[in-house]
């Protein structure tokens, strides 16, 4: 049992591995296959590499803004990890970690960010609800689906993931208040990375930790190391096994760090101290990783060199996926927002086709 034993009030977070990637726990250290390490590495090492790459196609005009995830690999890995393939992940926008392990393929992420709407519907199996970018608002709605499961009977839970920023949105307290009401099957996992674009964590809440706020509501919230792929995984496959059984809700905040930019648009050089960018460098999730699998004889260069070529081939083949994908029609614009389309918008949309037809004559 992990719930429970970790009390946010005093403190306490839990952790598997330390920073050095030694076990600190071996108690709770999960007994996993060599396969399904190497898997987690795996997926920390496409989801850098994927990241890397969206990162340079913003610079290169290829992509639209795009918020980098590097650092938060191993909450975003080991939180999929840890679902079953009925749960339901409700994502935010920064979560294409996750996302690839539910079986989106990774050009969706690309497409989304280049903005085509193609990018918003995910595989339907996948089950992964369309990223959100107003901030906190896919919380409430994690909530009810979860609700509608457990009327229906369905074995599943939700798994609703967003940032420190999120919690002081009004859609953060619904959400958690519904679903300890109702016994929701919902996991809230706060990837607490110490700031909200420039508003650093101490401005989003006067309380110690995030965790605590679960008390209020009237379930458990617990404080994990979010840079530690084990820890999470195990915390939150608890969580979910919990709420699948009817045991009701559960918050995790993970502590993991922003590493680069808010996104591509941002520069965060200039509010962010540079001794604390430093001082998480150290604490880099695949490092931490790696020299765990290292002492365990599983890490070799070998696998370093074939992991990360097929991270390469699957990145440059997302590219290619996206860059080659049908353009949205000029109606789609139009198109949704109406049943019928109302006689203004036929009028802007004519005005608009003409000049698109006037420029292509210039
Ligand atoms: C409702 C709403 N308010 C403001 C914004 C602008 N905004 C975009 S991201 C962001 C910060 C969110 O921070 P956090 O929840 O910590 O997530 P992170 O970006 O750090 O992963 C803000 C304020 C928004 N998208 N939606
Ligand atoms: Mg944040």
């Amino acid at each position: 049992m992990i719930i429970g034993k970790y009390d946010p009030l005093k403190g306490e977070r839990f952790q598997v591995l330390d920073e050095t990637g030694a076990v600190v726990n071996e108690e709770l250290e999960p007994q996993l296959t060599e396969e399904k390490l190497v898997g987690f590495y795996r997926q920390m090492l496409i989801s850098r590499t994927a990241d890397t790459k969206a990162f340079a196609m913003q610079r290169e005009g290829r992509m639209g803004t795009y918020p980098p995830l590097k650092g938060h690999e191993a909450v975003q890995v080991g939180s999929a990890m840890a679902m079953e393939a009925e749960d339901w992940l409700f994502p935010h926008y920064r979560d294409l970690g996750a996302l690839l392990i539910r079986g989106v393929p990774i050009h969706f992420v690309y497409l989304y960010w280049i903005g085509n709407e193609a990018g918003s519907r995910f595989p339907d199996g996948a089950r992964v609800f369309p990223f959100t970018v107003p901030v906190g608002s896919q919380i409430p709605i994690g909530v009810g689906h979860a609700l509608g499961a457990k009327l229906r009977k369905e074995k599943q839970a939700a798994l609703i993931s967003f940032g420190d920023g999120a919690t002081s949105e009004g859609d953060f307290h619904d959400g958690m208040n519904f679903a300890g009401v109702f016994n929701a099957p919902a996991v809230f996992l706060c990837q607490n990375n110490k700031w909200a674009i420039s508003v650093p964590r101490e401005r989003q809440t006067a309380a110690k930790t995030i965790a605590q706020k679960a008390v209020a509501y009237g379930f458990p919230g617990m404080q994990v190391d979010g840079n530690d792929v084990l820890a999470v995984f195990s915390a939150v496959k608890e969580a979910l096994d919990k709420a699948r059984a009817g045991g009701g809700p559960t918050l995790i905040e993970a502590d993991t760090y922003r590493m680069s930019d808010h996104t591509t648009a941002d520069d965060a050089s200039r509010y962010r101290p540079e001794e604390e960018v430093k001082a998480w460098e150290k604490k880099d999730p695949i490092v931490r990783f790696r020299n765990y699998l290292r002492a365990k004889g599983i890490w070799k260069e070998e696998l370093e060199k074939n992991l990360q070529e097929e991270a390469d081939k699957i990145v440059e083949e997302a590219v290619h996926q996206a860059e080659n994908f049908p353009l949205p029609e000029l109606e789609d614009i139009f198109r949704y927002t109406y049943k019928e389309m109302p006689p203004h918008l036929e009028e802007e949309l004519a005005e608009l086709k003409a000049a698109v037809e006037k420029r292509k004559a210039d």
